[in-house]
């Protein structure tokens, strides 16, 4: 088999895309998702301009030595817009392996480990009152594990809570807004805020909360502590991950577990956290992540060290993304949790797929490839705008992480 044709489709229902069509003369296609959020151009370019002519001719079974071409081939290496690159090209390959073959993607990277796969939710609110419905939402529609985030008493704006009724939705068309934090105000609120979800809610349901890259480590190490008693699955991300060492003082403070790695490219990010055990649960996905030849190899790395897999499931993930993720914690042993941050009507009609959820699980479907597919007549309905993640200033407005 030979790939005879690729090419990029940006589309914009309700948020932007960039999806990889890559075509082959036995008239199978594959798709990967190279969507990043509010650098989505760059990806595109990436592909159009340097990937897809290095590709065409090639083997599509030929995985392995692809991604290396793509990865050591192109000596710059890392950085989400390579990464991204590269993996939207592995993922239509495995995608094509899979429909060749007749068979799931799940079934090439080990076959079922586990009937289902267990899914958080966001709940969210401006207050703590208006968060604690939003849980019971999600309770009555099944959910074992809901992520909680609520305003914070004392600041206008922050990360994780809706603009008035619809769902939360961090990028924005238009230049990046402004978002405001306060260290301060936050940490006397989040232990009260799980207090009352404990309280109303019992032991049983898993919850998560995302400090968003906000804190230095020793502040996460006091939240960590003072959310002890209420047994959180994790806590997200509680502070930039450049210097890994960094984590090293949240752990020597705490038991509550950590979850990191949504804006990681490569297990090179992780390494020192991994071998170190740092961190419970690694969140870089498949998409930011390189693929399923890198995933597969981080996995089995973290899985050495008692380390499982809790990938990235924001609306900015396409729903091919989302697809190849359910493939891969249907099949691998050290899976622990997925996010589900579901898409819009607009954008589940662009992507016909065959995954879905039920009582607090998600299931990848039982088509050959990933059961995922693009409308590109519905996608060129939607044309690509620029749009933005927020940034975020501290009260005396010094700018800070978002
Ligand atoms: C999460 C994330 C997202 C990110 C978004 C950025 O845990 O789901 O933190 O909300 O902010 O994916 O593009
Ligand atoms: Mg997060």
């Amino acid at each position: 088999m030979k790939i005879t044709k690729a090419a990029v489709n940006t589309t914009s229902p309700g948020r932007n895309f960039v999806t990889l069509k890559v075509e082959t003369d036995e008239g199978i296609y594959g798709l990967g998702d190279g969507t990043l959020n509010g650098r989505e151009l760059a990806v595109a370019s990436y592909l159009t301009e340097h990937v897809i002519p290095c590709i065409v001719g090639r083997d599509p079974f030929e995985t392995e030595d692809i991604w290396q071409y793509l990865y050591r081939g192109a000596y710059w290496r890392r950085g989400p817009v390579t990464m991204s690159a590269i993996a939207a090209v592995d993922v239509a390959l495995w995608d094509i392996k899979g429909k060749a073959l007749g068979t799931p993607v799940y079934n090439l990277l080990g076959g079922k480990s586990r009937d289902g796969v267990l899914v958080y939710g966001h709940a969210n609110g401006k207050d703590t009152e208006t968060a604690l419905e939003d849980v019971a939402r999600h309770v009555e529609q099944g959910f074992k594990a809901v992520r909680v985030q609520s305003g914070i008493p004392g600041i206008k704006t922050t990360y994780g809570i809706a603009k008035g009724a619809g769902r939360y939705e961090p990028a924005e068309r238009g230049l990046p807004s402004e978002a405001e934090w306060s260290t301060e105000h936050y940490l006397r609120h989040a232990p009260k805020l799980f207090e009352k979800v404990r309280e109303r809610f019992g032991e049983e349901l898993h919850l998560l909360h995302d400090c968003h890259h906000r804190l230095t480590p020793i502040e996460a190490a006091r939240l960590g502590k003072e959310l002890e008693s209420f047994h959180l699955f994790w806590m997200e991300d509680p502070t930039t991950a450049e210097l890994q060492e960094g984590f090293k003082v949240i752990r020597e403070h705490t038991t509550t577990p950590i979850a990191v790695g949504e804006v990681f490219s490569s297990v090179w990010d992780a390494h020192d956290l991994i071998r170190n055990q740092w961190i419970d649960y690694l969140r870089m996905t498949i998409v930011h992540g390189g693929g399923f030849t890198a995933l597969k190899k981080a996995a089995d790395f973290a899985a050495m060290y008692h380390v499982r897999t809790g990938f990235h499931g924001a609306t900015d993930l396409s729903p091919v993304t989302m697809a190849a993720a359910l493939h891969f914690d249907t099949a691998i042993h050290n899976f622990g949790i997925q996010e589900l941050m579901p898409h819009n009507e607009e954008t589940d009609a662009v992507f016909p797929h065959q995954y879905y959820f039920k009582d607090g699980m998600m299931y990848p479907g039982d088509g050959p490839g990933l059961g995922v597919d693009l409308d590109e007549k519905l996608a060129a309905k939607y044309e690509y705008q620029r749009a933005y993640l927020p940034v975020n200033r501290k009260l005396d407005g010094t700018l800070t992480d978002w």
